[in-house]
């Protein structure tokens, strides 16, 4: 090739790449917008105290976490088809007029609402009020509609690794910054970040924590967290887009997002549940903390 058709050549490389990498792993998918409120000044914990794992076996993870402690685990599947297919553009394209049930974000999410996505995505999906209740705040997550959102659900693939004598069953939210779920319960599962960033407290089943089930993550984060001595805090680390956190049976765990989130659950139900089911279910398995 002459010399002088070189720059050319490269000047056509670097456009055709610029779409490419707007759309990359660090891409927000056009959830983080400018609108009214600040964000929630929420931030990652000082230190992250659940292993990540990138080389994790089934085996180990069988003998080390499956039914003892929570990891987080890395590069076991790629799911960016999804994560293109879950942009703000083409969820609402595909979406917009279908209804969605939310959720009260309180432990026990007793009411729900139900609107079309749309209306969710533009007039409710904003950060938590710092004073709100868990209670009158609603949150998207769960109680999917699978036949009507299966072109989309198709897509996504769950970790590799289940657990004999259950069925997985999905769970798909959307939520604001500074939003999250408090302190529950329920069975094993997975939970990975496709967009934003998602902060977990975890307490293993024998150690029952200090909340109140009607106050959000937020304000536990605010008035309880900072008085806790270092033996009562929890296990907690932030989950970034593309990773996967796995939480044992009846583990606490309480929620929070840092960012406006995307997100997918794989509850593992126990057999006899999920025969009960014609459909996969939303709803975790839940015992007296709620779920
Ligand atoms: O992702 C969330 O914010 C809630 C997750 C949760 O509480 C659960 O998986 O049980």
């Amino acid at each position: 090739m002459a010399l002088e058709a070189r720059p050319l050549l490269w000047l056509a490389l670097w456009t055709l790449a610029v779409p490419a990498r707007s759309f990359g792993k660090d891409a927000d998918g056009g959830w983080r917008r400018p609108g009214p409120g600040a964000p929630a000044a929420v931030t990652e914990e000082e230190h992250c105290t659940v292993e990540r794992r990138a080389d994790l076996s089934y085996a180990e993870f069988v003998q080390r976490y499956a039914f003892s402690r929570p990891v987080i685990l890395q590069g076991l599947t790629d799911n960016s088809r999804f994560r293109d297919l879950c942009t703000r553009q083409r969820l609402l394209a595909s979406f917009g007029d279908s209804v969605v049930r939310l959720s009260t974000a309180n432990t026990y999410s007793y009411q729900k609402v139900d609107l079309p996505f749309e209306k969710y995505v533009e007039q409710m999906l904003h950060p938590q009020d710092p004073i709100s209740m868990g209670n009158d705040t609603l949150y998207f997550f769960g109680d999917n509609n699978f036949t009507e959102w299966a072109s989309l659900f198709r897509h996504y693939s769950p970790p590799p690794f289940s657990l004999l004598g259950t069925t997985p069953a999905y769970s798909f939210g959307i939520a604001g910054a500074g939003s999250g779920v408090p302190f529950h319960w329920h069975g094993p599962g997975f939970s990975e970040v496709i967009y934003g960033r998602k902060r977990w407290f975890l307490y293993p089943p024998e150690k029952t924590p200090e909340f109140h089930p009607n106050k959000t993550t937020l304000a536990w984060l605010r008035d309880t967290y900072p008085a806790l001595t270092p033996s009562a805090r929890p296990l907690e680390c932030t989950i970034q887009a593309g990773e996967v956190l796995y939480f044992p049976d009846r583990w606490w765990h309480a929620t929070l997002n840092l960012d406006t989130s995307v997100f997918i659950s794989t509850f593992l139900g126990t057999e006899v549940v999920a025969a009960a089911s014609a459909q996969p279910t939303s709803a975790p398995l839940s015992g007296p903390g709620g779920g």
